[in-house]
């Protein structure tokens, strides 16, 4: 099989996330970094064997041996890249929010289409093998209907007034900070498990420091501990350190769920707990093996994730044996596993987000950002 050559922009937090997935395939090679800290990116492409570093994303777009591009770069720019790639021609991976408005989401759906190129949104969370098996058992009716969702996801990063990051600057995150940033895969992975969807929201967004101390020098995300007062400017914030959100399915369902940066002791806890009208789920993003099942009528169980054990359909999400865990990094080698099948071979069925997932968590914040701005309700226009 020809090797894919593959660019990835952006060199912080995720995209040395994605780089090391990357390396995992044993069929694509990392051929550019795309990166305005020249330096950081002749560091990057020297470690992991890059042919090209650019300061430039266009030099990279012009050359024609680029399969595939991975957009890693401040949302705000996640638009303006991923369409200039897919006018070059390139298939994208682009990080989530897929683009800081639905109408921007949406032209680079119907660019992707008229190109006819893969595209992928990395709402990677829902490839942890123990998340694929509850959505086998909703799917096999293991919980009978589904009445009752709920859950978090909770980190606390952004706890202290001194934490900065890009995502702090509207201009370069967006509209939304932790809806969007990590509300938006809560929802991906309820209504990837679910098959339901969000038919309507009511959503309470707060921010607790009105203003932040903002450093002089960039600081990377999870990274900035070890900040002086006097290295610090203080700056106005006007995105949410905490979203709370009550919602409809359009399967019957009911449910809430509180997205937090400030929430002390949380480090990464995506939290997700379903109950049906047999029985439950509950999973926890920081124990990721373990899925807790609850009965009415005889004892719970914690169910440890094991090929052998999972269902069929989960199975091919987990690549090591019982004991032998598999957590963040490896969700992201699963869904650029089978991004880039689908490259080689284009009659493969898409089974990762795509662009239109993307889309999706946008019009589920928009929603959620009116309902916040109106106190009241609002509904989500359903995919057709
Ligand atoms: C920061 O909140 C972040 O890196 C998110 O951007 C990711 O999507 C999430 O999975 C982990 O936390």
């Amino acid at each position: 099989m020809r090797k894919l050559k593959t660019a990835l922009f952006g060199t912080g937090f995720v995209g040395r996330v994605h780089l090391e997935a990357i390396r995992r395939l044993g069929y694509v090679q990392l051929y550019a970094i795309g990166e305005p800290q020249i330096e950081k990116a002749n560091q990057l492409a020297d470690e992991f064997g890059a042919e090209k570093a650019e300061a430039d994303f266009h030099d990279i777009l012009k050359d024609p041996a680029v399969d595939a591009v991975h957009v890693c770069t401040p949302n705000a720019l996640h638009f303006p890249i991923a369409k200039e790639a897919l006018l070059a021609g390139k298939h994208v991976v682009c990080e989530k929010p897929l683009a800081t408005s639905v109408a921007q989401a949406q032209e680079l759906v119907d660019l992707a289409k008229a190109k006819g190129l893969r595209n992928c949104t990395s709402h990677n969370l829902r490839y942890y093998p123990m998340v694929q098996q509850i959505r086998r058992m909703i799917q096999d009716g293991d919980l009978g209907d589904i009445l009752v969702a709920q859950g978090t996801y909770s980190q606390d990063w952004l706890l202290y007034d001194t934490d900065w990051n890009w995502r702090l600057d509207s201009k370069l995150n967006g509209p939304s900070r932790c809806l969007a940033d990590i509300g938006s895969h809560w929802c991906d992975m309820l209504e990837h498990v679910t098959g339901q969807r969000i038919s309507s929201v009511c959503a309470d967004l707060a921010t607790f420091y009105k203003t932040r101390k903002q450093p002089r020098g960039p600081i990377e995300t999870f990274a900035g501990k070890t900040l002086r007062p006097e290295d610090t400017i203080e700056t106005p914030i006007d995105t949410e350190d905490m979203g709370a959100v009550i919602f409809r399915m359009n399967g019957g369902a009911r449910g809430a769920f509180t997205a937090s940066q400030v929430n002390a002791g949380c480090k990464n806890r995506l939290s997700i707990e379903i109950f049906g009208t047999k029985s439950g789920v509950m999973w926890n993003q920081e124990r990721p093996d373990e899925l807790w099942i609850g009965n009415r009528n005889s004892p719970n169980q914690i169910m440890i994730k094991d090929p052998s054990l999972l269902k069929p359909l989960a199975k091919p999400y987990a690549d090591l044996p019982g004991g032998h865990s598999e957590g963040y990094d490896d969700t992201f080698k699963q869904v650029f596993r089978r991004f880039y099948q689908s490259i080689a071979d284009p009659n493969m069925a898409p089974e990762y987000p795509q662009f239109a997932d993307g889309l999706r968590q946008l019009k589920i914040l928009e929603a959620e950002l009116e309902s916040n701005a109106k106190h009241g309700w609002v509904d989500v226009p359903l995919p057709v």
